[in-house]
This record gives structure tokens, C-alpha cells and sequence, in this order.
């Protein structure tokens, strides 16, 4: 009998991620150009800062760095989100966390594929924010029946990705020559295609209802709209976009800078107007593509969201058409009753994080009981407390990333429609909670301390 050697779930992600890096770059220039400018930035910032640097290495954080990005689709049926959801499993990547954005103004909701455990995030994060088109928020009838009949017409698969899909779900796997062909198909449905679905005339009317609406109609399938690599700086990479020949969005999402930096901070290059074909000949243009770049910091608790959370919408009116460094001087004055120190953070409950021995721990820890609380162990220098990175995304941040890109109408009649159940009835699985990932790795790096201590301590009294 022989056995098949599966390739990892990691491995085919990896592949992936790097192959849909490469076409992008191929397809983007500019994503090219942006991606030599983070890996300068990450580097100076790196040397300028060898603690960083340390601590990064230390936490395993470096080897991802250099290989760390996400990117985003968009799709238009039931079907096309459910046969997504079974394409990201072959590669480890689940679906993580519920963002409504309706309540911005973008009649879309959505998840983030990605890998969930802590050996396969180390190897590779690879995420897509995967967002379905809610056709029920288009008020014209018309229109909605319009663009659902332009989308049960197409297939975004190719017969070899749904042949593929299903071996792994029989098996349990795919072996390298599988996975090769897996990685080919399957890029096939992210690829940009230049010649639209639609005439020019259907184009536009989908248009003067919502660009994004055109952007996931009109197409063969729901091109990679951007990839965002991960950078140590953002502020600086900001400031250097135009001079790399970049045209960056007015201002930075998220919380502003800070010694201890929390959940994530945003920031892209603008789209770029395209020339397509449509249907019966005729040229035309569409802007959708960018390049985005992130700076991801610790992952906040459910008391420190809300604090997050309450700040922003403090800040909101502030911060109403000011220029970037205005934004981020006005946000830093808000952000000032947000502690900025590890340890209040962690005291208070307000950031998440992940205990192991430390050298001297794995020595002595046996003298003192493994049973004292956490604190004392960290003051007594057994153990210490390192930031558990943010994983995912925020809804407003992702409506500002859309809204600079798709023009920035407002359609407040798409807010307050959150529907989780319909979307995830359309995934047909739950998605799962973000907070909840991060509790039970908290939790387990607490266990295990713990057990290492008392382990430690029987070996002692044994002895
Ligand atoms: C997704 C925008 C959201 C992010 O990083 O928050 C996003 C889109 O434009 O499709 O990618
Ligand atoms: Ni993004």
C-alpha cells in the first residue's frame, strides 16, 4: 500500500500568498514600488530601533514580516462567498470576524479569511477581507434584478479549482503536484480581467448607484482589488509615497502613533483609473485597484475596544476635513486617556497578552509556589508578558480604506443594516469570534506557565 504525503495547509497558503504577491505586482506596478519602499522602511526603522528589533525576533515576528500581507475581494452571490469559504480552507484560512459595512455607507458585509493558530499565523498570516455585495440595499427594484441576473450568468471558478476543492475535502489534503495545480487555478479567479461583462450603458447605471456596486457586477470574476504589506512605520511610509511615486490617501486610519502601539493603522495609495473593454465594443474606463499598507499593534480586550471605540467617535467631529498631521495631532489628544504603557494595559485589562517563563523561571521557578498570582510572578521575574498582535480589522477604518477608493459618496440609506445571520446563512458557517481567539491564546500561555512552574516544583521536592 502506499501512502500520499499531503503538502501542509501552510505551505499551499504560502505558495499562494506569494503567487497572488507576484501577479499583483505584475498586474499593479505601483503595489511594486510600494513593496520596495515598506521593505526600506522596515528596514531603517529595524536598525534605528534594536530593542524592536529584539523583541520582534524574539516573538517570531521577524520571519513573517518579510512574507506578511493582506488583500481584498469582493463578491456578488451566496454561492461565490460559500465556495470561497471551502477555497481559503484548503489553505488553513477560516473565516474570522463580522464587519457591517452598511453603517458607513457601503452596502456590503463582510469577514476576514485566516489562518487562526499561532504555528500557522508565525508562518504565514495571509488574510483577505472578503466582502459580499448586498444587493436587498439597492432601492431601484430595477436595478436589483438587473444585477442579480448579470451574476448568476458567471462562474468565478475554473473547472480545475471546484475538482481541486473537493479532492482536499475527500482526502483530507493535496500532495505538492496537487497543490501546484491548486495554486495556479485558483488564481485564476483573483486575476483582473480587462474586458467587462456588461455594455457600457449597464455599467454606468450600476455606477450611479454605487461604484462598488459596478466594481463586483460588471466583471468575470472579484479581482484582488489590493494587497497591504506590513509595515514597522507608517507615518514614515506616508510621508515617502510621493516621492516613490505613490499618490497616498489624505489620511491615516485608525489610532495614532504611539510608544505602545494597539490594533491597526492604515493607509493606501490611490486607485488607478483603468482602461477596460465592454461588451459590443466600446472603451471605457474603471478606477478600483490600489496598494494599502498597515501597522498592526497589540490586540485589544472587549474593555479596550470600547474605550477605542468611544474615542474615535469622540474624535469624529474634530477631526472632520483636517489634513493628515492635524488628524493625527487632534487623534493623540483624544487618544491621551488610552494608557500608553504595557503594563497599565495589561493591569487594567485592556490589551491582550501572552506569558512564558522567563530564563530565570525556567531555573528557580520551583522555590517559589506556581500557584501565586501572575503579577507577582512577573514582579519576581519568573515570567513575562509580551503583546499578542492584532490578527484582524475594523469596520471603520475598512469604510474609510473603501470610501477613499470608491469616491466618497454618502448613502446613509444603506446604515443600521447589520445581519450577521444572512451572512453568514450565505457563508454557510459561522464565523468566528475574533475576541475569543485571542482570550483562549491568553489563556493558554497562562496554563501552560503555570504547569511549568508546578512541574518544576514536584521535580524539586522529588529531588
Ligand atoms: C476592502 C476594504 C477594507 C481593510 O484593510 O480594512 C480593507 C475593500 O476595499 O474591498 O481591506
Ligand atoms: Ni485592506
Amino acid at each position: 500500500m502506499t501512502t500520499t504525503t499531503f503538502v501542509s495547509r501552510d505551505e499551499i497558503r504560502h505558495r499562494f500568498s506569494t503567487a497572488m504577491s507576484a501577479m499583483y505586482q505584475s498586474e499593479v506596478p505601483q503595489y511594486e514600488a510600494l513593496l520596495e519602499l515598506v521593505e526600506r522602511v522596515n528596514r531603517e526603522t529595524l536598525e534605528k530601533a534594536p530593542a524592536l528589533a529584539e523583541r520582534f525576533a524574539e516573538a517570531g515576528e521577524l520571519k513573517r514580516l518579510g512574507v506578511e500581507r493582506h488583500g481584498a475581494i469582493r463578491v456578488g452571490t451566496a454561492e461565490e462567498l460559500a465556495m470561497l469559504r471551502r477555497l481559503f480552507a484548503v489553505m488553513g484560512m477560516h473565516p474570522v470576524g463580522y464587519y457591517d459595512l452598511s453603517e458607513a455607507g457601503v452596502p456590503v458585509h463582510s469577514t476576514a479569511f485566516r489562518p487562526i493558530d499561532d504555528a500557522s499565523l508565525a508562518r504565514n498570516p495571509f488574510r483577505i477581507f472578503t466582502s459580499l455585495l448586498r444587493l436587498e440595499l439597492i432601492e431601484s427594484a430595477e436595478l436589483r434584478e438587473r444585477a442579480a441576473a448579470i451574476l448568476v450568468e458567471r462562474d468565478i471558478f475554473t473547472r480545475g479549482t471546484r475538482e481541486l476543492i473537493a479532492l482536499c475535502e475527500e482526502r483530507g489534503g493535496l500532495t505538492d503536484e496537487q497543490a501546484e495545480r491548486f495554486v495556479k487555478e485558483a488564481l485564476e479567479t483573483f486575476r483582473w480581467h480587462r474586458d467587462a461583462t456588461v455594455d457600457l450603458e449597464t455599467y454606468k447605471a450600476l455606477h450611479a448607484e454605487h461604484r462598488l456596486i459596478a466594481d463586483v457586477v460588471c466583471f468575470r470574476g472579484p479581482h484582488i482589488n489590493h494587497l497591504t504589506p506590513r509595515t514597522l512605520d507608517i507615518d514614515d511610509v506616508q510621508r515617502r509615497m510621493p516621492e516613490a511615486g505613490m499618490n497616498p490617501k489624505a489620511i491615516i486610519e485608525g489610532p495614532p502613533r504611539r510608544n505602545c502601539p494597539i490594533l491597526l493603522r492604515q493607509t493606501s495609495f490611490k486607485a488607478l483609473e483603468e482602461r477596460v473593454c465592454f461588451a459590443g465594443d466600446r472603451q471605457g474606463t474603471h478606477t478600483a485597484r490600489f496598494g494599502e499598507i498597515e501597522q498592526r499593534g497589540v490586540a485589544l480586550t472587549a474593555k479596550g475596544r470600547e474605550l477605542y471605540d468611544r474615542l474615535l467617535t469622540a474624535s469624529r467631529e474634530q477631526i472632520q476635513g483636517l489634513d493628515n498631521a492635524a488628524h493625527q495631532r487632534v487623534l493623540a489628544e483624544v487618544f491621551s486617556d488610552f494608557p500608553d504603557d504595557e503594563v497599565v494595559l495589561r493591569r487594567e485589562g485592556l490589551a491582550f497578552f501572552e506569558y512564558r517563563l522567563t530564563a530565570k523561571g525556567r531555573e528557580e521557578g520551583a522555590k517559589r509556589g506556581a500557584d501565586e498570582g501572575l503579577e507577582t510572578l512577573i514582579d519576581q521575574g519568573l515570567i513575562s508578558a509580551r503583546p499578542i498582535t492584532y490578527e484582524d480589522f475594523l469596520p471603520v477604518s475598512a469604510a474609510g480604506i473603501f470610501q477613499s477608493n470608491l469616491g466618497g459618496g454618502h448613502h446613509e440609506i444603506y446604515a443600521g443594516n447589520a445581519n450577521r445571520d444572512a451572512f453568514e446563512a450565505a457563508l454557510g458557517a459561522t464565523v468566528t469570534d475574533e475576541l475569543a481567539l485571542y482570550a483562549a491564546r491568553e489563556k493558554g500561555s497562562i496554563e501552560r506557565v503555570h504547569k511549568r512552574l508546578s512541574e518544576r516544583e514536584q521535580l524539586k521536592l522529588d529531588g
